[in-house]
């Protein structure tokens, strides 16, 4: 007659119960249910108690049947196992709690074994199995669920995609977890939620950041270095936050990576049809103490959230050589924009590279990230391009996004385009310890430029083209076949994790500049002379109605093909597709990833719209085109491709489409 088992633990005193959220969280209201009061054998409940709480209960649930079995050997499956209880009739105030953890695990013990059923889920004691209804929109996009954080807060909202991830793995019991956010507002309580809620899952560790705290980067290092079984990020990246912000949980598999495809389908539909998760009844940890704890069965682990992701970086770097370039009167600027970043840079940076202090800036994390956008480019960092193209600016200057997986390099006077620097660290990688030996290949995601790929092409290794997001380079990575990733969205990384790392790319820039003694400009310089330039620009169109930009995409799908041949001035279409990515390794087909426009000089523009954005949509028009004479690589950038700019507009009708005159962002 009951599905549903309820065990109670944790109420102080029986006023709990006049919670009705938190003794009924659900369904059984009004229903029939038996209450097993049970009694370790050292502690025993009289039948005075018993039925003294057996009336305080009975408002609430009809046909109550109460047993106290003070042997502790209960019989029949109760729907209700009290092991706390406080009895308030006025001689007795008797408090009753099972605070003997062994008796009471014991008799807990008897009294699964006593009654399993088949079909029956076995519940350990203080875990509440909650019920729930299904929210529709919980579809991971281009990296993990990101909504706003009143979405987040909703009841039901994180328990039920967490729920859904837990369900979509093979096994959680006795599992190892990584768990830490990027210090937004909702971090914290957010994760306390989710320790509660792998307590009561089977996990048997967590391994939680200090005051919550992980970037993306340092997240995939500790799955690796731990083996545990995945990892949660709690972060909307570059998305802001705060109380009117977004929130986002990523989940990341054992290889360090961000969840293929596969797992975020297998996420998705179990989010469609969940009606039930299971919660541990228990107080919060403590997260700013470092050391272990327990929720439950489970370990807690409280680490420290800079330390082995410090020690990776000092394995593949010449700390001894950046040391000596940082001490020799060079200057540098770390922006960490007041995310995530900043206790990571103030520890390699400042105290273990000796780097003045001040070099970084906004280094303190802040629920809001101060208000702004923690997206490292031109528009977003404005405050470290005003210092970098100021009087007196320093040699090198660097940004970071809100999780710490993003960078933005800029030189003296000079920006280099993320799909640049991608290319610049490919050519040299050589220079850097961790890499001395060469690459095996270099992967980019489609819409980022095609520098690496000259550069690739000279080394004689394969470059790998993949679709936008990093859970795209994880096979490639995982099968040896790339060395170093990157995306024109400013991310970078390598085969050191699984995840895209903002911290990493600073370094291995630093330690080049390091060995080659030049400025950044005269490095990039060179290599535009080398390889060719390719000019490259992005232009976003961010709260599009969602309708008015999927017809524009609709549109294009169709147009885009019948173009081969055209002209339009001195570009003639070479092919016009929506990318299709077979993955080379599990022979997995993701298509609709983005509609091309390729000309024969290899010109480029490409459609796609944003999969992270929070409200309406974002369309993100990318323009690349080559210059391989040096005379003419010092154009401006929206100038050079003022004609492939004019021609998305006329080819999308962007717009008309849009209703905008212009991009909101330009990077
Ligand atoms: C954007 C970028 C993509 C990146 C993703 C996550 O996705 O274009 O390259 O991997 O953000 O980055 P979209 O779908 O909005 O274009 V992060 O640092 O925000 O996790
Ligand atoms: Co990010």
């Amino acid at each position: 007659m009951f599905d549903k088992l309820l065990f109670w633990r944790q109420c102080k005193t029986f006023h709990t119960f006049s919670d009705r959220d938190r003794l009924l969280p659900h369904s059984c209201e009004a229903r029939s249910m038996s209450v097993a009061i049970a009694s370790a054998p050292s502690s025993q409940l009289s039948s005075h108690h018993a039925i003294h709480c057996s009336l305080l209960v009975r408002s609430l649930i009809t046909d109550l049947r109460v047993m106290a079995r003070e042997d502790g050997n209960v019989k029949i499956a109760p729907d209700i196992l009290i092991f706390q209880a406080k009895c308030h009739s006025a001689k007795c105030n008797h408090e009753y709690r099972s605070k003997i953890p062994n008796s009471a695990i014991a008799l807990f013990e008897k009294f699964t074994v006593a009654n399993a059923r088949s079909g029956t889920i076995t519940y350990s004691m203080n875990i509440l199995e909650v019920s729930t209804t299904p929210f529709t929109d919980q579809k991971p996009g281009t990296s993990g669920l990101r909504k706003a954080v009143k979405v987040f807060q909703q009841p039901h909202y994180l328990e039920n995609f967490v729920q859904s991830i837990f369900d979509s793995l093979e096994g959680c019991q006795g599992q190892t977890l990584a768990l830490g956010g990027d210090g937004r507002y909702y971090n914290t309580k957010a994760i306390q939620i989710i320790l509660k809620m792998a307590a009561a899952n089977g996990f048997s560790r967590i391994k939680v950041g200090h005051r919550g705290i992980l970037s993306t980067p340092a997240t995939s290092c500790i799955i690796r270095q731990y083996k545990t079984l995945g990892g949660i990020i709690l972060s909307a990246s570059h998305n802001p936050g705060g109380v009117d912000g977004d929130f986002g949980v990523k989940y990341n598999t054992g290889n360090g990576g961000p969840a293929p495809e596969k797992v975020t389908e297998a996420i998705y539909a179990r989010s469609k049809t969940i009606d039930r998760y299971k919660i541990l009844d228990a107080p919060d940890i403590d997260l700013d103490t470092l050391g272990e704890s327990r929720l439950g069965e489970m370990t807690v682990e409280v680490i420290d959230s800079v330390q082995d992701y410090q020690k990776l970086m000092e394995s593949l770097f010449d700390f001894d050589r950046i040391r000596q370039f940082l001490t020799s009167g060079k200057r540098i600027c770390i922006d960490s924009m007041h995310a995530v970043t900043g206790p990571y840079a103030r520890a390699i940076f400042e105290q273990s590279l000796g780097a003045p202090q001040g070099t970084v800036v906004n280094g303190t994390p802040l629920e809001d990230f101060g208000g702004g956008h923690p997206d490292p480019n031109l528009v977003y960092a404005h405050d470290l391009v005003e210092i970098l193209f100021g009087d007196n600016a320093p040699d090198f200057g660097a940004a970071s996004d809100g999780d710490g997986d993003r960078n933005m390099i800029l030189g003296k006077h000079f920006f280099v385009t993320p799909s640049d620097s991608l290319a610049v660290l490919t050519a040299n990688a050589k220079l850097v310890p961790g890499y001395a030996s060469g690459l095996a290949g270099v992967a980019r995601s489609m819409p980022t430029s095609q520098a690496a790929d000259r550069v690739a092409a000279k080394l004689g290794i394969d470059c790998y083209e993949t679709p936008t997001g990093w859970k795209f380079f994880g096979n490639l990575l995982d099968a040896g076949k790339a060395t170093l990733c990157g995306e024109e969205s400013f991310g970078t990384g390598s085969n050191h994790i699984r995840e895209k790392d903002g911290l990493w790319a600073v370094l291995f820039w630093l330690n080049i500049l390091a060995v080659r003694q030049q400025s950044v400009e005269h490095i990039v310089r060179e290599h535009w002379q080398t390889y060719g330039r390719n000019y490259y620009s992005r232009h976003d169109y961010e709260g599009v109605d969602s309708d008015r930009a999927n017809t524009l995409m609709e549109k294009l799908r169709s147009v885009a093909p019948t173009l081969k041949g055209k002209r339009y001035g001195q570009y003639e279409v070479e092919y016009g597709d929506d990318f299709s990515y077979t993955d080379p390794i599990d022979g997995s087909i993701s298509s609709k990833q983005g509609v091309r426009i390729g000309f024969v000089d290899g010109s480029r523009i490409v459609f796609r719209l944003s999969g992270t954005g929070t409200q309406g949509a974002t369309l993100r028009v990318y323009f690349e085109s080559y210059e391989g004479d040096s005379s003419k690589q010092d154009l401006e950038v929206q100038q050079a491709l003022a004609e492939p700019i004019a021609i998305a507009q006329e080819v999308a009708q962007i717009r008309e489409y849009t209703g905008m005159s212009k991009p909101t962002v330009i990077t």
